[in-house]
């Protein structure tokens, strides 16, 4: 039974499963939705309706970074310290509030999107800190790079010139190095929106595990 994904394909926590998935080379069934038009088979499976969501028979994981943990479970990539943990909390936390009201400013009244991006600066000069090689755990990626990066492409391209500017080469490297990568270009294949109601051939991912 290939395990199915509902995805979007801009959605950072959708990326993070995709790289997830690539990288270990599981092969599942890829359903590319949009979210204002959700389809009734992933709200009957995952009600809270997010993305992403993979069902495997009748087990059904509804958050990113357990995605992430089910992909990565038996291989080296998926180690997690609880530095890593406390880093991604960060992440997923405090400096995605901070990167919504900075790229979305216009849906939180009342909040500074300068002050915000200066919140999102105090997580990147976190990042900074730690990337002492390349990546953040050293000389090889692991589950924490991939789980933070598709979020710091996000407030990067909030404002790409004023991003390029700004003293974290390290955390600059770092990002440049993952979007030039062939497995990120390879996660951001486009695919043509999932018919729930006349379903084409199933599309799998990644095309050639
Ligand atoms: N905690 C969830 C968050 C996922 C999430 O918020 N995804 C967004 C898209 S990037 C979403 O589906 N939002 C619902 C909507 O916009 O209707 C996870 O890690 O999977």
């Amino acid at each position: 039974m290939t395990p199915i994904l509902y995805s979007f394909r801009r959605c950072p926590y959708a990326m993070r499963a995709r790289l997830a998935i690539t990288l270990s080379q599981t092969r599942v069934e890829l359903r590319e939705i949009i979210l204002r038009d959700k389809p009734a088979a992933m709200l009957a499976a995952s009600p809270k309706g997010t993305v992403p969501v993979l069902v495997i028979g009748d087990e059904v994981i509804e958050e990113s970074l357990d995605i992430m943990k089910w992909a990565l479970a038996d291989h080296p990539l998926g180690a997690l310290s609880d530095k890593d943990a406390e880093l991604i909390a960060l992440n997923d936390g405090p400096f995605k509030s901070a990167l919504d009201r900075t790229k979305y400013a216009t849906r939180f009244p009342g909040t500074d999107p300068n002050a915000e991006r200066e919140k999102g600066c105090a997580f990147i000069a976190t990042l900074e800190a730690r990337l002492s090689g390349p990546w953040l755990g050293g000389d090889t990626a692991s589950l924490v790079d991939y789980a933070i990066l598709p979020f710091i492409r996000q407030f990067a391209n909030t404002d790409a010139t004023w991003f390029a500017e700004q003293p974290y080469p390290r955390v600059q490297k770092w990002l440049g190095d993952f979007l030039a990568s062939p497995l990120f270009q390879s996660i951001m294949n486009k695919y043509e929106r999932w018919d729930e109601l006349s379903p084409s051939e199933p599309v799998y991912f990644p095309s050639n595990p």
